[in-house]
């Protein structure tokens, strides 16, 4: 559960700067956990560690790097019952407390846990050391290129001294995917406090029944809220299934609506508010637990998610996604929590008239989630799960050992993410080769869907974000229960060429038409130089940008099975130098410091004038 302060719990956030040192290989013979180097460096969590010094090493080799803060836990904190978390380190992390190690975590983007209470005396201070790995190869998610070609344009590998250069060189850490490597702890560290018999989770269903009405009688909707709490207790005299629990239904008000003394039930709430999507109320109830003297109160939204002939009902009503694809990515913080640049892009969100984003390519901090279910912003929320293909020369599904891990990650995430109400659609991963071995893709996609399905309370709709690809090959993404396509027609091929973009398009759509399924696009773009301009269609302006948004979308409303457009990226961002990213790609809608690019006016105009429900219709 998402760490909260109330008068059960309390919370140290150890924010600011901590002791840094990359491992230049002296870490294990100088016990760097247990004795960290005095000639350190000084870093800023959380945030990447990339940008934060101008050293070259940051930004490039594969190595593990060390974090050290020493800490004391107020005297206060004394019985209670004392955690240690980790929102995320990125990529793969150890946590050592005075040299002992306590916890370790695979994974960039998910929180880790471990409770410290005996470990750690309150009033006493401790070295609180953490070894963080950025290592991507074929085991992690996102997946690194261990073939080591050029992930963009040509390597030229037929030339001897190329080939001979890259054997030099050795080993480095190349990514299988278009972000920067942002590495570190990217997330807050916090010690928080529960009472030794706690609320350990509370998982949240809300159904909502209809009873259709007569004219003298209206419809009436009823709200069921299905919830389980799991309560456990360090005491070994305190059997937590005895503990006398209540749980209260809370309006926004803060008025209690109905309760029950019952760990897991049902409560009901006649013509419930409804969470609706902006420029809706996204109304939020909440959930107050209490038991002993631990409380937790989860806010929670009432929406009903389903998809039902090629639509996508939200609250029973076929809903049209506007919006984006974006990053977490800034100037410096690299993929760093900013809750500033959060409030930020919500608000261009709706300056622009979006409704929704996926978190491309990972689960984002769980603080931009609580946002959205404030702020009214549909997610579809996506694993690391972005790079599982070797460029159609091997079957990545028999290379690479992730099936495992996957689940894994699918788990945490759903277990982190289960009760917002912002989520509307898990995306398992971006863009895996499904073309090339279609039989082996169906096979390891189609397991993880029916888990997918079989770990989400909610049971909401699940999608694999599919790759411009020979679509009749594909035996999987036609399976999925939203086909999302991510498409270039007009940018990597047919370069500079709309009209034959719109063409291909059209066929490509044709296609789907056949299919029974809904489909929307979930990327599609092209690099826009800020303040490059050109009256003629040329490629990188901000007019073939915006033309290009401008050309396609008339295509796509000419399709009543096409529930949603979200393009490609919502701002630019940092990725790896290459020949096709110009400090970055520039395929912002908003620039890195969130700017408008003409497409921005173009898209404003456009999606003010639709609707979040029954646009096809
Ligand atoms: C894609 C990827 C995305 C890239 C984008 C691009 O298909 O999903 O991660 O950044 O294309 O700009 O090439």
């Amino acid at each position: 559960m998402y760490p909260i302060e109330n008068r059960s719990r309390g919370i140290m956030i150890l924010d600011g700067l901590w002791d840094f040192m990359p491992d230049d290989g002296r870490a294990d013979k100088e016990h760097w956990s247990s004795q960290f180097p005095k000639n350190c460096e000084k870093l800023y969590v959380p945030a990447s560690y990339n940008d934060q010094r101008e050293d070259r090493r940051y930004r490039a080799d594969r190595m593990k790097v060390f974090y050290h803060k020493q800490v004391t836990i107020p005297r206060f904190y004394d019985g209670q019952r004392l955690v240690l978390r980790f929102d995320a380190v990125a990529n793969d992390a150890a946590v050592y407390i005075d040299g002992m190690p306590v916890c370790s975590h695979k994974g960039g983007f998910l929180p880790f846990e471990t409770e410290i209470t005996g470990l750690v005396q309150p009033g006493e201070a401790f070295d609180l050391t953490v070894m963080a790995d950025n290592t991507i190869d074929h085991k992690s998610f996102p997946v690194g290129n261990e073939e080591g070609t050029a992930f963009f344009g040509s390597d030229n590998a037929q030339v001897p001294a190329v080939r001979e250069a890259k054997r030099w060189r050795g080993e480095i850490n190349l990514p299988n995917f278009d972000f920067f490597n942002y590495c570190g702890i990217n997330r807050h560290v916090r010690i928080y406090t529960t009472p030794k018999t706690y609320i350990d989770d509370i998982t949240i269903v809300p159904l909502l029944e209809t009873t259709p009405g007569r004219p003298d009688d209206p419809e009436k909707k009823t709200g069921v809220i299905r919830y389980q709490v799991d309560l456990k207790s360090t005491d070994p005299v305190i059997d937590p299934g005895e503990m006398p629990v209540l749980v209260e239904l809370i309006s926004r008000e803060g008025q209690v609506l109905s309760s029950s003394s019952t760990p897991s039930g049902e409560l009901v709430i006649e013509n419930p508010v409804l969470w609706e999507p902006w420029p809706g109320d996204p109304y939020l109830y909440g959930l107050r637990v209490t038991c002993g003297e631990d409380e937790y109160t989860e806010e929670f939204g009432i929406r009903t998610v389903e998809v039902k002939d090629r639509q996508f009902l939200l609250n029973g009503k076929p809903f049209y996604f506007k919006g984006f694809g974006k990053h977490e990515d800034f100037y410096i913080r690299g993929r760093g929590v900013n809750e500033l640049l959060n409030v930020k892009d919500i608000s261009l969100l709706h300056w622009i008239g979006a409704n929704s984003f996926r978190t491309s390519h990972y689960p984002y901090a769980e603080e931009m989630y609580r946002l959205c279910d404030r702020e009214g912003i549909v997610i579809i929320d996506e694993t690391p799960a972005v790079g599982i293909a070797a460029g159609g020369k091997a079957d990545p599904y028999a290379i690479m050992p992730i099936k495992d891990y996957h689940k894994e990650i699918l788990k945490d995430m759903i277990a982190r993410d289960k009760n917002h109400p912002c989520v509307v659609m898990w995306s398992m991963g971006n863009e895996p080769d499904t073309e090339n071995f279609p039989e082996s893709a169906y096979d390891y996609w189609h397991e993880l869907y029916e888990y997918t399905h079989h770990l989400d309370p909610q049971d909401r709709p699940v999608t694999l974000v599919c790759c411009q690809n020979d679509y009749t090959r594909d035996l999987i993404t036609r399976t999925m229960d939203v086909v999302c396509l991510n498409r270039y027609y007009g940018w990597y091929n047919l370069s500079g060429d709309m009209e034959a973009a719109c063409y291909a398009w059209n066929k490509e759509l044709d296609f789907w038409e056949e299919q029974n399924k809904p489909v929307m696009v979930t990327e599609y773009g092209c690099d826009a130089i800020q303040g490059n301009h050109g009256v003629n269609g040329e490629m990188f302006t901000e007019e073939y940008q915006a033309d290009y948004y401008r050309l396609l979308d008339e295509e796509f409303d000419k399709r009543a099975f096409m529930i949603g457009e979200q393009c490609w990226a919502f701002a630019d961002f940092g990725t790896i130098q290459g020949v096709m990213r110009p400090d970055g790609n520039k395929k912002g809608v908003f620039t890195r410091e969130r700017r408008p690019k003409l497409a921005a006016h173009f898209l404003k105009s456009r999606w003010e004038n639709i609707p979040n429900y029954h646009y096809k219709s």
